[in-house]
């Protein structure tokens, strides 16, 4: 006897920075995961956020910004990081943000389209529209260039269309076991995830001088009542490199602190005390205290 098949399979979320891609996913997840603001450095670090009602199991890959910023060796990585994101993904919701459509938009959907894999178009934001008449035209113009496999007008903040969307994207998910059990919403521990968001407030906030070969540990993650208390080791290389991650007067690890700290409260929906430590990796310290029995210090 026939019944419904299963079916399984992975979504990318892609679009420019701010057009509202973790909103969506923290809504369709019903979670605060949050973590497709987040920019993985690389794709062994990637974060899945998975969703299952009934014979479906959507699994949203959490792709580094495709976009084009400031900084060009970060986007450079990123960039990379996302096109093997995407590479194998069954499905694109490629978000832009209602009317606009911006050079930054148009460079994202070519990456998208490199790889070849049929594409949703989110129109995302649709609740700030002034004059809703001026969207159904646009919506036409786009769906004129016959590059997607469908339009889909939403509010991702005001969850209005969402359902719709979905029911399009269950549309492209081919036959398949769940790879995931049902209740599982991301393939990562809280504590991997902690440890990603202060990465990532160290990239963001670091720029230029990011030094590579921060590593984040976290060393405590307790909750205590509704409070969730965590100490989060940043592990350096050099010296130098540890004065840069604190700053002027501790300042820039304060705002460290403080970006990953609503995070955290944001993904794990309780209140966060976060304590950051920088530390020199212990390989390098020793070598620093036999340069210092040298007469080296700084
Ligand atoms: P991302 O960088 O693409 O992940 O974008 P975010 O999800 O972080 O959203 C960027 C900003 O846009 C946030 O301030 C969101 O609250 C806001 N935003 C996202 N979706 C919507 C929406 O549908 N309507 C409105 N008004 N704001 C939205
Ligand atoms: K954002
Ligand atoms: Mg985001």
């Amino acid at each position: 006897m026939a019944s419904e098949p299963k079916r399984c399979g992975y979504v990318a979320i892609v679009g420019r920075p701010n057009v509202g891609k973790s909103t969506l996913l923290n809504h369709i997840l019903g979670q605060k995961i949050s973590i497709t603001s987040r920019k993985p450095q690389t794709t062994r670090h990637q974060v899945l956020g998975i969703k299952t009602e009934g014979d479906h199991q959507i699994i949203f890959v959490d792709t580094p910004g495709l976009h084009r910023g400031e900084d060009k060796a970060i986007n450079r990585y990123m960039n990379k990081a996302a096109s093997s994101a995407i590479r194998d993904v069954d499905l694109v919701l490629f978000l832009v943000d209602r009317t606009a459509w911006t050079d930054e938009d148009q460079m994202v959907l070519e990456q998208v389209q490199r790889a070849g894999l049929p594409t949703v178009l989110v129109v995302n934001k649709v609740d700030l529209l002034e004059d809703k008449n001026v969207l159904l035209p646009h919506l036409q113009v786009l769906a004129d260039r016959g590059e997607f496999e469908a339009i889909v007008p939403v509010s991702a903040l005001r969850q209005r269309n969402v359902d719709v969307l979905e029911q399009e994207i269950i549309k492209h998910l081919p036959e398949s076991a769940h790879f995931y059990p049902e209740e599982q919403i991301t393939d990562r521990s809280q504590r991997f995830l902690a440890a990603e968001i202060v990465r990532e407030k160290i990239m963001r906030q670091l720029g230029d001088e990011l030094p590579y070969a921060v590593t984040v540990e976290i060393e405590e993650f307790a909750l205590e009542g509704e409070v969730a208390h965590i100490s989060a080791l940043i592990l350096v290389e050099r010296k130098g490199q540890k004065k840069i991650i604190i700053g002027e007067k501790g300042t820039r690890l304060r705002s460290i602190g403080t970006d990953a700290r609503k995070d955290m409260e944001r993904l794990f929906d309780c209140k966060v005390m976060l304590r950051l430590w920088v530390k020199v990796k212990s390989g390098w310290s020793d070598d620093e205290r036999a340069l210092r029995s040298l007469g080296y210090d700084d």
